[in-house]
């Protein structure tokens, strides 16, 4: 029999029921690749665990990886030790904090799949809507704050997560509903955003506030910058069109950074933004899904087509985009004071990983104290967690702890490792070409070195890593990225600036990852000696241009305008 295409799968399947039921009921250890497919609206992916497979391709090694959907990263104490009990009882003991703000667990099998998901929404943490074709998970700043205004930008990520949330009953009917498993061929709810085909591909939501770019707000579909007069929230600067993903020797793949669209009254989001999901609904690919990102809608139609098009489906009149001051990018790490006279702590966990290990036993450590002291829990874009709400007066005896368990605090650690993304890729991610998450640390300690022998250990650059083009560390908006390209060989690109406002491009190809920061360091050693005061690295790179730093590593002894 032919093998359906997803829109013909998402069509049938009546809002994402499909066979989905009866397959959790039998004893197979994976499901239909129709199935699968549906399963990922519903924040499930099936993998397997690729390096058991290598090692044993007689016995089977299927488990899924399953996605929480937390609008901001929030958690409240309750909901981060649930999560954390799931971990051990269901999944791999770890937790691993995504780029954008939520929770995976791996290794989860499908006989247990139910029993997790019932486990997670029994602490209130959903599934549904983490994967698939539809509005993902919508990023926010996560530093804690008390300030109403302020609040009320934090608070558009819950009610854009709510307002476009599927309506379909099916992962309740599905998964938590003991009493419902019927056959509910008849029951097709309304999806007046969706329809019944939902979205030609995922879609993404960022907001941040002006002059603070943690969220790197420019690679999603759409992005919107809080724009204050004084103290009172003015409305937001509306973005549109922003992606990373591409594939490899395809031209017609590519990243792109978000266009400004509009400055557009705090009453006006709800309405615009439902419009542009509505947009991609109806223009976005959906013959081709390596095209149906939003991103090619711009691009192919132009900035103009866009505006006219949204002017169209809402109705309010909107302004030009506002200018506002530059963006930065604060991390949030370390201790900071919340405008309520309580503190928070940025904590910073290596590629997002929250994990005992032999010598730093960072998930009993975080929760004992997250348990002790009932903090409550964001987790930021950059794979990082805050405690917050934190009496002044528990600071020594929760410093004292992170000290016991072996956490490194952000003082401890390199600017550049700081800086630092992975994206997950082996051993469980199906499209990884290459390693990331497990080798990047000492790719970075590599790089470490070569900046402390130049006497510039402090550099601040930003590095990322991904096993696949597909950009999940966002690489693309990196000062140096390195990008999977085949076995153990990545393409590496330059040029990103440090606030994330920059695609960076491909400087060389298929280099083996022994040779990553070797072939580098000559150009680190340039830009030690002939940067301006201040330059970062990727306006460096932009302002000597690739044919000199080609040069230079062809030839790290070439006769430049060095100084040795
Ligand atoms: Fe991603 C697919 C992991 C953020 C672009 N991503 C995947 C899958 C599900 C692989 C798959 O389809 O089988 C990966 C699961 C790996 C695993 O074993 O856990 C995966 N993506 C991740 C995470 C966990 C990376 C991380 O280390 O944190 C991030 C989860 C985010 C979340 O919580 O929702 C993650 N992915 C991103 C981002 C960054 C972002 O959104 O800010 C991007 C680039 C932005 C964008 O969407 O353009 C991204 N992921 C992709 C793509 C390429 C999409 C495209 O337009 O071409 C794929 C492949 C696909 O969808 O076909 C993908
Ligand atoms: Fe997997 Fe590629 Fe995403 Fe890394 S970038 S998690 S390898 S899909």
């Amino acid at each position: 029999m032919a093998k359906l295409s997803v829109e013909e799968i998402k069509l049938a399947s009546r809002n994402l029921r499909g066979s989905i039921l009866e397959e959790l009921k039998n004893s197979a250890l994976f499901f239909t690749s129709e199935a699968e497919k549906l399963l990922k609206f519903h924040g499930i992916y099936e993998q397997e665990d690729r390096d058991k497979r290598k090692l044993d391709r007689t016995t089977d090694h299927h488990q899924v990886m399953i996605r929480a959907k937390l609008p901001g990263g929030q958690l409240t104490p309750e909901q981060y030790l649930a999560m954390d009990d799931i971990a051990d009882n269901y999944a791999n003991g770890t937790l691993r904090i995504t780029t954008r703000q939520t929770f995976q667990l791996h290794g989860v099998l499908k006989s247990e799949l139910r029993e997790t998901i019932q486990a997670m929404n029994h602490a209130l943490v959903t599934t549904l809507g983490a994967c698939g074709d539809i509005v993902r998970n919508v990023l926010v700043c996560p530093a804690p704050t008390t300030k109403p205004q302020q609040q009320a930008v934090q608070e558009f990520a819950f009610t854009l997560n709510a307002a476009l949330y599927p309506q379909t009953r099916a992962y309740h009917q599905i998964f938590l509903d003991d009493t419902q498993l019927i056959d509910d061929s008849d029951i097709i709810e309304e999806e007046p955003i969706y329809g019944h085909t939902y979205l030609p591909r995922k879609f993404k939501i960022a907001i941040a506030y002006a002059g603070d770019n943690c969220v790197d707000i420019y690679t999603n579909d759409v992005g919107l910058v809080a724009v204050f007069d004084g103290d009172t929230l003015a409305g937001f600067n509306l973005l549109a069109g922003g992606g990373m993903g591409m594939t490899h020797n395809n031209d017609e793949t590519f990243p792109r950074l978000a266009d400004d669209i509009a400055f557009i009254r705090p009453e006006h989001v709800l309405e615009a933004v439902t419009a542009i999901v509505t947009i991609h609904r109806d223009y976005g690919s959906r013959e081709n899904r390596k095209h149906a990102r939003l991103k090619y809608i711009l691009h192919d139609k132009g900035v103009d087509w866009f505006r006219e098009e949204l002017a169209r489906r809402v109705s309010f009149l909107f302004d030009a985009p506002r200018p506002v001051q530059e963006f930065e990018v604060y991390d949030h790490l370390g201790w900071h004071e919340q405008d309520n006279g309580q503190l928070f702590l940025g904590v910073y966990v290596e590629n997002g990983r929250i994990i005992d290990r032999e010598n730093a036993r960072m998930r009993s450590g975080l929760r004992t104290i997250i348990e002790q002291f009932n903090l409550s829990v964001r987790l930021t874009c950059q794979q990082n967690l805050l405690l917050t709400n934190i009496n002044p007066a528990d600071r020594p005896a929760i410093e004292a702890m992170i000290a016991d368990y072996g956490i490194r605090t952000v003082e401890k650690i390199s600017k550049m490792r700081r800086n630092a993304l992975a994206c997950v890729a082996m051993p469980t991610c199906g499209l990884a070409i290459t390693e990331a998450e497990r080798v990047f640390p000492q790719i970075i300690s590599e790089f470490e070195d070569a900046l402390d022998s130049l006497n510039i250990g402090d550099s601040a650059i930003t590095a990322r890593m991904t096993g696949c083009p597909n950009g999940c560390a966002r690489p693309y908006v990196a000062e140096i990225a390195f990008v999977g390209r085949s076995l153990e060989k990545y393409t590496v690109f330059l040029g990103g600036n440090p606030n994330g406002t920059r695609l960076a491009k491909n400087f060389l190809d298929l280099v083996h990852i022994t040779e990553l920061v070797p072939t580098l360091t000559p150009i680190l050693r340039y830009y030690r000696d002939c940067r301006n005061e201040n330059e970062a690295f990727g306006d460096f790179v932009m302002r000597v241009g690739f044919d000199v730093l080609h040069a230079l590593v062809n030839d790290p002894d070439v006769k430049l305008a060095t100084g040795d």
